[in-house]
């Protein structure tokens, strides 16, 4: 692998962050990968690789929900430093798009590779190809449902080309499975152990027009890091994150001496006066600072984040916190 960018401290406890109630199962693995020497960047993508492969997650790798065509597609992202930097996106039949962002990085001179490129670059690097294409039988049966709510709805005057469901529904269908429809998630992982490194991925929207990209595998919206300003990612709508480039903006804001959460907060702030937003439209955010001071926050409840900060252990689910805005 290439080298890490230069610590920026001396060993010190580490802090692993991830997004939502799957967020155990990263900070886990990150951890564990953490101890056996691992860089921050290693760690956490077998923070993310845990989740992609986890199938009762339904909304990262395999086992995510499909596009309205039936497909799972998966973006993914991993950065260190501006000039250190990959991603992957509208990816089909492999599962590991974080690792994959990450082999962007590091053999090619290119940042971002999509859909069929990003697909032959994997085979290419000897990822395993899904028989599967991805698609689990829950996930399937989501889908066959979702055609079937889409049947019966009605357009209303003026409604955009896609019929999207709720949005925020992405814990409060984990806390009441079988009530509500599995839509989306991502997950997001910040790990900072003597160097800061980021990833993000996902399987975007559930039943997004197929070719839709969202936040997570575009670099300045949903992650975005500098070893010497920090680091910020993203999860909840991506097309609310892409307007006002949440991470790269979060980031700056610490840059210019903000707190993380003051950094989260303005961009939640900008996108709530931006976007006509309904109740169920969510953004959620983790940002860490250069130094170490981390902060989780999301524009509506039901979001959580997992924090590791020592390398015993063990990690703890805590709520985010909730912004209220003026
Ligand atoms: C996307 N931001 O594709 C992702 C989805 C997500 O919680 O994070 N959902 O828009």
């Amino acid at each position: 692998m290439d080298p890490e960018p230069a610590r920026i401290a001396t060993p010190e406890p580490p802090l692993i962050l991830s997004t939502w109630s799957f967020g155990p199962i990263a900070n886990r693995a990150a951890l564990a990968s953490l101890r056996a020497g691992a860089s921050p960047l290693d760690a956490a993508v077998a923070g993310a690789t845990a989740v992609e492969d986890d199938p009762t997650v339904d909304s990262v790798g395999v086992g995510g929900i499909p596009d309205a065509s039936g497909r799972v597609s998966l973006d993914a992202s991993v950065m260190t430093d501006p000039d250190r930097c990959g991603s992957v996106c509208f990816v089909r039949g492999y599962a590991h798009a974080a690792r994959m962002a990450r082999e962007v990085m590091d053999r090619t001179i290119h940042v971002m590779l999509a859909g069929d490129g990003a697909e032959a670059f994997a085979k290419g690097q000897g990822f395993p190809r899904h028989e599967s294409d991805l698609l689990t039988p829950d996930a399937r049966a989501a889908h066959e449902r979702w055609i079937a709510a889409r049947a019966a709805h009605v357009p209303t005057a003026g409604e955009r080309l896609g019929v999207l469901p709720p949005m925020n529904v992405e814990e409060r269908y984990a806390q009441a499975r079988g009530t509500r429809e599995p839509m989306h998630d991502t997950v997001c992982v910040l790990v900072r152990h003597g160097s800061l490194a980021g990833v993000c991925t996902t399987s975007g929207l559930g039943h997004k027009l197929p070719g839709r990209v969202g936040d997570s595998p575009i670099v300045g919206h949903g992650l975005y890091v500098d070893q010497q300003a920090g680091a910020a990612t993203a999860t909840g709508n991506g097309e609310l994150m892409m307007g006002v480039c949440g991470s790269f903006l979060a980031v700056e804001l610490m840059r210019q001496g903000r707190t993380p959460m003051e950094a989260i907060v303005e961009v939640l702030a900008r996108i709530s006066r931006r976007y006509t937003l309904t109740a169920s439209h969510q953004s959620a955010m983790l940002a860490v600072r250069a130094d170490g001071l981390w902060a989780s926050a999301s524009l509506r409840p039901g979001f959580s984040h997992c924090v590791t900060d020592s390398m015993s252990g063990p990690e703890r689910l805590e709520p985010g916190q909730r912004v209220v805005l003026a």
